[in-house]
């Protein structure tokens, strides 16, 4: 269908929804609108729905204009840790190609783009003197999108760590990281605001450090354990709360800030009271070591008396900076744990197992649960009284191919969208403050360790021409943005 017929179509359709709202209709039947134009799917007014990417998956340019080596040019040059080998020194080649990638999200009509800064370009050792050829491109990717109408939501770090913090100071194992990521995020806070409204400090926490620190899967490929794995936690959640205070002190007023975790889910096993309330307390405990103290100030109970000797030292004053107030809470959410209620246990809850059966995309670990886009931001408003939420990632990966007439065409992506966005939709519907939708990804792009293999995009990458092709995601998900309303 050509992107004219839909959209004489909607507006047919819209004008039948009003009068559907006004006047009752029988469910089914001739003068019942098309299940597509029903008000009941609308998202509010100015939600802002959006696309993510992340420096080192897509920039390549890994040694232009004086970018500094990250942890990631250097895992990923490893022989061995990434599949095939692969590395982001090209990756999408988005640092030259950015300003045609904004023209793809222009033709979606996404409103917003949420892109992360790669740090060593601009502190090429991650302290020290600073490299204004590096965050120039920052500003001009910001400039072209504000030229298109999209507005610039950035995260200062999306895992590619300096090199030379790794070196010098084990990177978040050490206290000195948190200080000069405060130290860059003020920097480039100060450069950017004027422009950019809108700042996630990091992104996911609890995969860098979970993936990166103790599974040795990602960058730096440590396997921390007890002591100095709590302590590097609680590094990371002490650098964003000073990172928080020093973009407040030296950003522009009306900047927003906030973070973009990947929270850990628990979903009510069946929603009946019990098993909602042990949802809630499981959700707590699962992200002890990092929304949940960002939120509340302090480490749970739980956590700490696992932890024993083990847990991580601080101050009272370290748990005042990590809790700094934040204006909005950005999260990830790809998938969900199933709990029920259980006197048995000490916080009262327990997992479900998983089923060997249960349905999970290419990359093993999504498994296809839409209730996560329900439940992840409803415990965050409910628990913390959160005023904006915003999903910074949902997406899935899928095992694209161009056919024979070059479409891809990707209708369990589809299938996976409308799903999760019918979730949103319930949340939203529920009065549950979300303010916009970041969908993973623009383009198909580096997978850290998965290399080039597991494809995320709604454009289609052909790595060899670097030529972008919309898949059928991409034609649903414009067809979202233009109706404000999942379909
Ligand atoms: C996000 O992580 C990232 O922010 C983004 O960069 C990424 O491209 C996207 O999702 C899709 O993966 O190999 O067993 O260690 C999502 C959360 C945490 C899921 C790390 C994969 C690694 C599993 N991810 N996890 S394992």
């Amino acid at each position: 269908m050509s992107k004219k017929v839909s959209r004489r179509t909607f507006t047919k359709v819209a004008g039948a929804a009003t009068l559907a709202s006004t006047v009752k209709l029988p469910l089914f039947g001739s003068a019942t609108p098309p299940p597509q134009a029903s008000a009941s799917r609308d998202f509010p007014a100015g939600f802002i729905w959006g696309t993510a990417t992340a420096s080192y998956q897509v920039e390549g340019a890994v040694k232009e204009d004086g970018r500094g080596p990250s942890i990631w040019d250097t895992f990923s040059h490893t022989p061995g840790r990434v599949v095939n080998n692969a590395t982001g020194d090209v990756a999408n080649d988005h640092y030259h190609l950015y300003k045609s990638d904004v023209q793809l999200m222009k033709s979606l009509g996404v409103k917003a783009y949420r892109f992360s800064i790669a740090w060593p370009r601009v502190f090429p050792n991650g302290d020290g003197p600073p490299n204004p050829k590096g965050l120039d491109f920052y500003n001009r990717l910001v400039d072209e999108l504000l030229a298109n109408g999209i507005q610039p939501f950035a995260t200062f770090y999306h895992w590619d760590l300096p090199q030379s913090l790794q070196d010098r100071f084990g990177g978040w194992e050490g206290r000195e990281t948190s200080k000069a990521f405060a130290d860059y995020a003020g920097y480039v806070a100060a450069r950017l605001t004027d422009r950019v409204k809108h700042i996630f400090t990091i992104n996911e926490f609890g995969a860098f450090i979970e993936v990166g620190y103790r599974r040795g899967i990602h960058a730096p490929g440590l396997k921390l354990t007890g002591l100095r794995l709590n302590q590097t936690r609680h590094h990371a959640v002490l650098g964003h709360g000073l990172a928080v205070q020093a973009i407040r002190a030296a950003a522009k007023p009306g900047t927003k800030v906030g973070l973009a975790e990947n929270i850990t889910i628990a979903s009510p096993v069946v929603e009946t009271p019990a098993h909602v309330a042990a949802a809630e307390r499981a959700f707590r405990e699962m992200n002890a070591q990092y929304l949940t103290v960002i939120q509340e100030g302090k480490y749970t109970d739980w956590y700490l008396k696992s932890a024993g000797a083990d847990a991580p030292k601080f101050t009272p004053e370290d748990l005042k900076v990590i809790s700094s107030p934040l204006d909005f809470v950005g999260i990830n959410v790809y998938t969900t744990d199933f709990v029920r209620a259980d006197e048995s246990q000490p916080v009262g809850f327990s997992f479900v197992p998983r089923p060997k059966s249960f349905p999970h995309a290419p990359s093993f670990w999504l498994y296809v649960a839409p209730e996560a886009l329900y439940w992840g931001p409803r415990h965050v408003a409910k628990l913390w009284n959160a005023k904006e939420i915003y999903i910074t990632e949902n997406g899935c990966s899928a095992a694209d191919e161009p056919a024979a007439d070059g479409r891809v065409n990707d209708t369990d992506r589809v299938t996976f969208l409308r799903s999760y966005l019918t979730q949103l939709h319930r949340a939203t519907a529920e009065g549950v403050p979300v303010r916009g939708y970041f969908l993973w990804s623009l383009m198909d792009n580096f997978e850290w360790s998965d290399g080039y293999t597991n494809r995320f995009g709604i454009h289609y990458v052909d790595y060899a021409t670097q030529k972008r092709t919309p898949k059928l995601s991409a034609d649903f998900y414009r067809e979202v943005i233009a109706r404000n309303a999942v379909l």
